[in-house]
């Protein structure tokens, strides 16, 4: 089974600037962390991060061509404003979890609605990068739950 983690615009940025909210790791840390556990899991994980709305779009609706049983999605502040990534989940009807690094609930007024969590199997938030790593146990469980017996 194959997973996509997609993260959105500014992730690039980790590890650089503001580790008392976001941490210390960098992006390509977290996500080779996320490619072992997977792997011991059996699973193949692919990576991709944009800071473009329209590019995120592009690898969701190509994930459901791919053969992807599952999204990690962490849309950034396209969470708060992006219509149109909510669409795409909904419209490709992939598995869905929602990551925030930071408590978006506990943050400004802005970040506390999500237009992705109505269309998400599920959200985490507020774990820093182990957050990633809930996310993926949860995914793999509910993957293998569809998953019909052969
Ligand atoms: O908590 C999260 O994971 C967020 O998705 C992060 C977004 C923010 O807009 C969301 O409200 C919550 C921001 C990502 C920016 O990351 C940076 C990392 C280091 C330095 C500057 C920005």
């Amino acid at each position: 089974m194959k997973i996509l983690v997609l993260n959105g615009p500014n992730l690039n940025l980790l590890g650089t600037r503001e580790p008392g909210i976001y941490g210390r790791e960098t992006l390509a840390q977290i996500m080779q962390r996320l490619t072992e556990i997977a792997a011991l899991q059996g699973m193949t994980l692919e990576a991709f991060q944009s800071n473009h709305e329209g590019e995120l779009i592009d690898r969701i609706h190509q994930a459901s061509h791919d053969n992807v049983a599952g999204l990690i999605f962490n849309p950034g502040a396209y969470t708060h404003t992006s219509v149109a990534l909510r669409d795409a989940i909904a419209g490709v009807a992939l598995p869905t979890v929602e990551v925030h690094l930071s408590n978006i609930h506990a943050r400004e007024e802005f970040r506390q609605k999500s237009l992705i969590a109505p269309v998400s199997t599920g959200q985490i938030c507020g774990f820093g990068a182990l957050g990633y790593e809930l996310a993926l146990t949860a995914l793999i469980s509910h993957c293998r739950k569809e998953q019909p017996a052969t």
